[in-house]
């Protein structure tokens, strides 16, 4: 073995005290919804060092940091072989983003990135940015990754050096080692942001949750979540769009709305967790909600739980952004545990623990929003006053 500068093996000592840092559930969260942990699962502090230094003494003699990277966040997930698997979002300093493979036995702590920085194929039309891959195991056999793929838009006039494009970006694998790349999503829209794939055929043909939406950032008269089938993966195109869950005044899903991941299938039927956006004072406040679509019919909306599952909370609020949460990766695990992966503020990633009751029970058993505040006021005022019956409430 070479010899490491001392800087090095210090915070190679460091690195490995965080990983092998045990995670607890926070005591100060507690709704019955899900638990909360003390530590995020992933930050820019997880990234292995060979990721980031030049580790030979004699090329680096300052042992200075080569390829900085800024945040770990918004990370697909799977279960394979009994363990935790997650896509990361890793951006880098330069703002490019790239997917790392990082894997947990518990899937609550202990997660270390596992082999290089994964390098995807490109199409014939490089990938200027990618990120946010949601992960799936379909019923076809192949295990399916769908990301966002950005480019600059080129009919941005001269000197808009900031318009782009999204699309979604389609690989695949059996082992999270080898990826292939194939076409990019196909759909009317002009762009589309947080496509997913659902697990199980419908009537023969590949189900896709859409974004479609007409700007980079606005989703303009587009928006919603939308539902499409394609005959085929290879490529992936959806002719017609319906929007299954739109957006909606005074809603926290009123500027715009994306599916998270792939829904678990549950007794009750499909559910779903999705981001909502509204607008507010400090920018775009990104919250989870859930809702629920019927099994034989994935784009059937059945239930709609009022207001938000899950928003950033206590150190979560704030990082690059503030008041962001955003989840692309769920594990539902063969006990009945239910692992949500999601992010804060664009800069760190965390875990929610919660189970397939509590989740049916959530869904089924929320009022839904009734969009008025005289309405919702009687709602909380018919519940109190059920509770009257209860000694001490
Ligand atoms: O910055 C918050 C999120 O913004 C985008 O999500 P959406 O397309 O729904 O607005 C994505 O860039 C996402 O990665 C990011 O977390």
């Amino acid at each position: 073995m070479n010899k490491l500068h001392p800087a090095t093996t210090r915070r190679l000592a460091a690195q490995a005290a965080l990983l092998d840092r045990p995670n607890a559930p926070d005591p100060r969260w507690d709704n019955g919804w899900f638990e909360r942990f003390v530590h995020p699962v992933l930050t820019k502090d997880h990234v292995p060092l060979s990721w980031r230094y030049d580790l030979n003494p004699a090329t680096n003699p300052l042992a200075m940091e080569r390829l900085g990277v800024n945040a770990v966040f918004n990370s697909g997930a799977i279960e394979l072989d009994g363990a935790v698997h997650l896509v990361a979002r890793v951006e880098g300093n330069d703002r490019k983003s790239f997917f790392g493979l990082a894997r947990s036995e518990n899937g609550i702590d202990r997660f270390r990135f596992v082999g290089g920085p994964i390098v995807l194929p490109e199409t014939a039309d490089p990938d200027i940015n990618v990120y946010d891959m949601r992960l799936v195991r379909h019923e076809d056999g192949w295990i399916y990754g769908l990301f966002c793929t950005e480019r600059k838009d080129p009919s941005a006039p001269p000197g808009d050096t900031s318009s782009a494009t999204a699309q979604c970006g389609v690989v695949r694998t059996r082992d999270l080692a080898t990826w292939e790349r194939l076409p990019d999503f196909r759909s009317p829209s002009p762009q589309q942001r947080n496509v997913v794939l659902h697990p199980e055929f419908i009537h023969g043909q590949y189900g896709f949750y859409t974004r479609p939406q007409d700007g980079f950032i606005d989703t303009g008269k587009g928006g919603g979540i939308g539902w499409g089938l394609s005959a085929s993966m290879k490529p992936a195109e959806v002719k017609e769009e319906t929007i299954i869950h739109p957006r909606a005044y005074h809603t926290v899903y009123e500027v715009k709305n994306g599916q998270g991941p792939a829904p678990v299938k549950t007794p009750a039927g499909w559910l779903h967790l999705a981001h909502g956006v509204r607008a507010c004072a400090s920018g775009l406040r990104y919250v989870l909600y859930v809702f629920l679509t019927d099994l034989a019919d994935p784009s059937k909306l059945l239930r709609v739980p009022s207001g938000f599952f899950l928003a950033a909370d206590f150190q979560e609020r704030v990082g690059d952004l503030v008041n962001v949460a955003f989840c692309n990766g769920v594990v539902a695990r063969a006990d009945g545990t239910v692992l949500i992966y999601y992010a804060s503020c664009d800069t760190t990633l965390h875990v929610a623990r919660t189970s397939l009751d509590q989740l049916v029970d959530y869904a089924l058993n929320t009022p839904e929003d009734p969009l008025r505040t005289g309405l919702c006021a009687a709602q909380r005022h018919s519940l109190w006053q059920r509770n009257e019956a209860f000694a001490g409430a």
